[in-house]
């Protein structure tokens, strides 16, 4: 398969300066008519009219009205067209019931819907599909269902037909279409200049009482954009529709955005606290992307950072906004680490802007996204809050309407803050996390504090340049408890620097990365009484739940390599924390969340060992078991305190209590045997608790009788099945996680082609890592078959899961020999997708 390369950019031949569509839905065979205004680019040396499309059966073509017979390529069609401007006529007739790819136009439980993003618009007809060429478009449906949307506002409504126009000019790959027997639940919101805009969410009947939250996530992330970045909402209607069968989370497309209902429903009795504010941060980051996406959208797929490291960043500090921004920082860093470091430090590594790709598809991930939005916070605080919102309003003002780039977007810093960052644009070409190395000295009363860094070679890069890397730092008084001073951001550029600070009685204690200012790995050889002291006195939360993370780390690694576990100090702190009433409840719950087994691993692995999933296991139980032996005398108290009362509220206050209490829960129950999560299982009247409970149970081997039950309560509901599917998975005894599995695909109800079901399944086993790395080599070859399976019908959804497969080489050679042999029986198969051969050829390595 063909490579495409970031330098092989040429601005398209043509523009587009309109389009009209007209759709004849049909299952089997709708009918595409597409009327396009082209001139040619003055901007561009390339001579031949070219159009994508992919599975379309061309039914006719003309120019400017005389028919044409274009000639076939690989990826669209060539035809000889006029020197000067033209209209391009097509009808092409195309197949949605057979599209379970879920790119272009498919069916859904008998709903009309589209995916255009990255390159589906070309399955619906022939088109210049790449970002930069971006068109105002008129849409006519003509169906009898009721239901019939699309981009920007209604402009007719007849029997059997809509007639829609957007005035934005975009790119195809924010084209919507939706059609089915839907209902609405409705709303307007004021936008800050007075206009009144329609917002609804459209869902199959019986699904409205699980609208209202998404709404109302609509509402607060309009208010929000416009108050803190000054961006008023464009149309007349804003449309979000839900859709059972999604490949990702939602998308943005202008005016209707589609999303997984996994992502917009949501009500107490099905859905977790964890639900509410995904959906809540979802809802904001699609509508966010109307201003860094879609009115200035990326001139070539190699800058997907621009709008969705950007548009993550901007969901992010929302959410920090809507909550608490500590515990925010810290989900948002557990998220990076087990993720995104996990791919860095691998096969699969690639830059934020990566140079060149076979598949765009496999360029959405958790580098592109989480790392992305890493790199606006450093430029953040690297130029300060106001230059920040003053190269926003640059950019806004700059590139409105553009197709734009990383160049462009770090020229606005340059030009708001007066400074060169040519080195900062190395954090969008290397790949791999950079590493600090810390080595402290104290002689006479001087402190020297010297940090060096480098960036590991990851594939195809070596011998990389020192990043451009802001720190925050501070010093603490080791008698006082205090902090010496304000904190000081530190921007390393060089491999090596030293701070001396000098006059002290004692070696002062160091306080690096303060609120995970850099995403770095910092080489943490500080002493464990630095980081006891840190735990009872810094005041920067995040680097205070640090300090409680790496203990918990460092007994857990110690603890499933055979050494002794935690020490008494530790846990009388760590029991110290969570007493203290002065703390939020979130905040507590996340230092009592234990390290991830995958975690675990990892740090076993930059030891220098392989680790031994089945020990990695036994450490994380024998751990908790520890540890609900030494809070004991203050668990049961504890766990009632937290009880909230009264009508359940997603809130925040409420969601940490229940967080907190829910950690609680999973240590009483190996006290008591189960009796509180079965009360908490029987009584609870929402979903968090139950499935928490349910969680309990589970670890204990106490979980069958209220799986049934669960069961029979929720059958008639695919998304809480859909729970009920994956908790079983992934907290099955090691041994019994594959053969679990296995039972559940031959279930009637396992309907493999809707990817938020496969997804249930094979992320369940994934997350059991004891369970899939099942010495046996079973796990892998479930996955492998599973993949190979899914891959004819859906290679996008079968390409991200086989990210799986990506830490094969940390384990021993014998695991690595049974991985190896199932890679080669993926790519040996026939008619293998681009998307998953890929995917198998990187990690593969
Ligand atoms: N911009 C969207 C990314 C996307 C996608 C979404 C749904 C299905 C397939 C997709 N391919 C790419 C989602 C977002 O980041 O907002
Ligand atoms: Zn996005």
């Amino acid at each position: 398969p063909q490579r495409i390369h970031l330098a092989d950019y040429r601005p398209p031949s043509h523009l587009v300066e309109d389009v009209h569509l007209t759709f004849q839905l049909d299952p089997k065979a709708t009918r595409v008519t597409s009327r396009i205004r082209f001139k040619p680019n003055p901007d561009s040396e390339e001579t031949g009219f070219r159009l994508h499309g992919e599975g379309l059966t061309l039914i006719s073509a003309k120019i400017d009205g005389t028919r044409v017979d274009p000639e076939m390529v690989e990826d669209g069609l060539v035809v000889a067209a006029p020197n000067d401007a033209f209209t391009w006529e097509a009808v092409v007739e195309i197949n949605p019931e057979d599209n379970k790819a879920l790119e272009g136009l498919y069916l859904s439980n008998g709903m009309y819907c589209t995916q255009c993003e990255a390159q589906g618009f070309r399955r619906i007809t022939y088109y210049p599909d790449r970002p930069d060429v971006m068109a105002p478009f008129t849409v006519r449906i003509e169906s009898d269902l009721p239901v019939l949307l699309s981009n920007g506002n209604l402009k007719e409504r007849g029997e059997g037909f809509t007639e829609w126009h957007d005035p934005w000019p975009k790119p195809a790959y924010l084209f919507a279409l939706v059609a089915g027997e839907l209902v609405d639940v409705h709303d307007t919101f004021i936008t800050k200049s007075g206009r009144e805009v329609q917002l609804a969410v459209w869902v199959r009947k019986g699904d409205e009482h699980k609208c209202g939250w998404a709404l109302n996530s609509l509402k607060k992330s309009m208010k929000w954009d416009e108050d803190i970045y000054g961006r008023e909402y464009d149309l007349d209607i804003f449309n979000i529709v839900a859709v059972d069968d999604f490949n990702m989370g939602a998308m943005e497309n202008k005016g209707l955005n589609i999303f997984n209902a996994s992502a917009v429903l949501c009500s107490p009795e099905t859905s977790t606290d964890a639900d509410f504010e995904r959906i809540e941060a979802i809802v904001a980051h699609e509508y966010f992307h109307n201003w860094t996406g879609n009115r200035i959208t990326c001139r070539d797929w190699f800058q997907l950072c621009l709008k969705e490291g950007l548009t993550v960043f901007r969901d992010q500090q929302f959410t920090a906004d809507m909550r608490s921004a500590p515990v925010k920082r810290i989900e948002d860093a557990i998220l990076l680490r087990a993720r995104q470091f996990r791919e860095d430090a691998g096969p699969l590594a690639h830059p934020v802007r990566p140079e060149s790709f076979v598949e765009i598809n496999n360029f959405y991930t958790v580098t592109v996204y989480e790392k992305g939005a890493e790199l606006i916070g450093m430029l953040k605080r690297i130029v300060g809050d106001e230059t920040y919102y003053k190269a926003l309003d640059l950019y806004f003002e700059r590139h409105d309407g553009d197709a734009a780039t990383i160049e462009d977007w770090i020229k606005v810093f340059e030009d708001a803050a007066d400074r060169d960052l040519s080195q900062f644009m190395l954090w969008y070409s290397q790949a791999g996390t950079p590493k600090i190395t810390v080595t402290e000295t104290f002689e006479e009363g001087t402190h020297t504090l010297v940090l060096e860094q480098s960036v590991p070679d990851t594939p195809g890069q070596a011998d990389k340049k020192p990043m451009h890397i802001p720190l925050l730092f501070a010093l603490f008084d080791p008698d006082t408890g205090q902090q010496f001073g304000e904190d000081v951001l530190l921007e390393l550029t060089e491999p090596r620097i030293e701070i001396r600070t000098r006059g002290h009685d004692r070696k002062p204690v160091v306080s690096l990365n303060r609120d995970f200012s850099a995403p770095v790995i910092i080489d943490d050889t500080s002493r464990t009484d630095d980081r006891l002291f840190l735990l009872a006195n810094e005041t920067d939360s995040f680097n205070r739940w640090e300090a409680a993370r790496s203990l918990t780390r460092d007994a857990l690694t110690a603890l499933a390599t055979g050494g002794l576990g935690p020490g008494e100090e530790y846990l009388d702190a760590l029991n110290g924390l969570l007493v203290d009433d002065s703390l939020d409840p979130a905040y507590r719950a996340l230092i009592l969340r234990q390290p991830s087994e995958e975690e675990i691993a990892q740090a076993i692995f930059d030891y220098g060992r392989h680790p031994e999933p089945l020990s990695v296991n036994r450490a994380a139980d024998t751990l908790r078991a520890r540890m609900a032996a030494h809070f004991e005398p203050d668990l049961p108290r504890l766990f009632r305190g937290m009880q909230v009362h009264g009508a359940y509220s997603p809130e925040a206050a409420d969601a940490g209590r229940r967080a907190f209490a829910n950690g609680l829960l999973t240590l009483l129950s190996r006290l008591d045997g189960g009796t509180a999560a079965r009360a908490q299982f029987d009584q609870a009247d929402n979903m968090t608790n139950r499935l928490a409970a349910l969680g309990s149970l589970l670890q204990i081997d106490e979980g069958a009788e209220a799986l049934a039950r669960f069961e029979s309560d929720w059958k008639h509901d695919r998304l809480v099945m859909n729970k009920w599917y994956a908790i079983q998975i992934s907290l099955a005894p090691p041994e019994a996680a594959v053969g679990t599995a296995r039972a559940l695909t031959e279930r009637e109800d396992f309907d493999w082609t809707n990817p938020n079901r496969f997804r249930a399944v094979m992320g369940g086993l994934v997350s059991n890592p004891a369970g899939f790395h099942d010495a046996t080599g079973a796990g892998y070859e479930f996955l492998a078959d599973w993949l190979i399976r899914l891959d004819e019908k859906n290679p996008q959804t079968a390409a991200r899961t086989s990210t799986a497969f990506e830490t094969w080489k940390r384990y021993d050679p014998k695991r690595q020999d049974l991985i190896k042999a199932q890679l080669d029986r993926i790519l040996g198969t026939e008619g293998l997708s681009r998307d998953l051969t890929e995917m198998m050829t990187r990690i593969r390595g």
